[in-house]
């Protein structure tokens, strides 16, 4: 492991970008993204991600110049269209419109549309959050975990998050793969050569193994939780695919060119200002009250806490030596 400042892994991720052809804005705004991650102790989104960022560049299938623009489609819903660009720009584009709409009326969605999403899905709930509003977010991915009791991958890895305002607090933020765990952890697993636990993934002939390779080459991944994680799996189909007017992660993959990066897709958000639906600010201390008790209750803690403890801690990251070698192999 090496360690880096936050600085610098902003600055490789920044210039390796730029250096395969993204404009400063949409670097800058994927770098933003991965300095997060590694700050927060999020290894399997941060600098690990940067190659399939490049690889996409280099094969031509995303643009690195993008200019994602924000429009409303309906009262309280919004579109930002990508324009065929990384999710980290599309989604700062979204912020301030979304907050606006949903200052004003309450309750607002928006459908990231024509973008490619690498990512933790946290920084766009927890920037929400930070404005005092409750957040969703869930996006489809490729087809890697099959539907419970089948063997055939369909659903993506398909994360949703969540995000509640604490006021002079971090916010709660939890944000969960649906599968058992994210790819990028089983390839993390079998690039360290560490076995998974049994309920990560089936092989080739839909056995169980601790094997990452042989989940990741010809097996599949499960879902948590069996039909319940695999019912949260085709919701999130559903609600980042058809009703935003995007593809579902079957079909993200016949769009694919096989270059690692990320697939094409959409990602559906949801706000609610929590003073208009509670209708007063009792809000916030009733909802801490719950917290709190998680927060006391010996063996427990606030999913997140991890995340923001690292934050906090405020050190410098520790990076794979493998993950280095890679990028300066680009
Ligand atoms: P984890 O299983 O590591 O964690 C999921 C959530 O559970 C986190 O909020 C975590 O908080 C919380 N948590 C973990 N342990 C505990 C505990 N003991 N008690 C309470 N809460 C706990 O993550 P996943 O493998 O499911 O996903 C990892 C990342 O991969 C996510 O950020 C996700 O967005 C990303 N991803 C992205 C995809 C994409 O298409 N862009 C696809 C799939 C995943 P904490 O972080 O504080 O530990
Ligand atoms: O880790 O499952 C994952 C993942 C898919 C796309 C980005 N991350």
């Amino acid at each position: 492991m090496a360690t880096m400042t936050l600085d610098a892994v902003f600055a490789l991720a920044s210039e390796t970008l730029q250096r395969f052809g993204a404009d400063e804005a949409n670097a800058e705004a994927v770098a933003r993204t991965i300095t997060g991650a590694e700050r927060d102790g999020s290894a399997s989104h941060g600098l690990f991600r940067l190659p399939g960022y490049v690889k996409s560049l280099k094969s031509g299938r995303v643009k690195g110049d993008a200019k994602p623009t924000a429009m409303p489609m309906a009262p309280g819903i919004l579109r930002v269209d990508g324009d065929e660009g990384f999710a980290p720009l599309a989604l700062e584009v979204m912020r301030d419109p979304l907050i606006e709409m949903t200052r004003a009326q309450g309750i607002a969605m928006c459908g990231v549309i024509r973008t490619h999403h690498f990512a933790a899905l946290w920084p766009e709930v927890e920037v929400l959050a930070d404005a005092g509003l409750v957040a969703m977010a869930m996006t489809q991915a490729m087809p890697y975990v099959a539907p419970a009791g089948g063997k055939e991958a369909l659903f993506g890895t398909n994360p949703q998050a969540f995000a509640w305002p604490r006021p002079g607090k971090p916010p709660l933020a939890f944000d969960q793969a649906a599968s058992t765990i994210a790819r990028g952890d089983v390839m993390i697993h079998r690039r360290d050569g560490i076995p998974v636990p049994i309920g990560v993934g089936i092989d080739k002939d839909g056995n169980d193994t601790t094997d990452p390779g042989a989940i990741l080459d010809g097996g599949v991944q499960l879902a948590f939780g069996g039909y319940k994680g695999s019912a949260i799996a085709l919701m999130v189909e559903l609600m980042a695919s058809s009703l935003i007017g995007e593809r579902f992660s079957h079909e993200a993959k016949a769009a694919h060119n096989g270059d690692g990066g990320p697939p094409v897709g959409g990602e559906f958000v949801l706000a609610i200002d929590p003073a208009a639906a509670s209708g007063g600010d009792g809000w916030a201390a009733h909802g801490d009250s719950i917290l709190t008790r998680i927060e006391q209750m010996e063996g427990a803690r606030l999913p997140g806490s991890r995340r923001h403890a690292n934050r906090a801690k405020g050190g410098d990251p520790e990076v794979s030596d493998a993950v280095l070698e890679e990028i300066a192999g680009l």
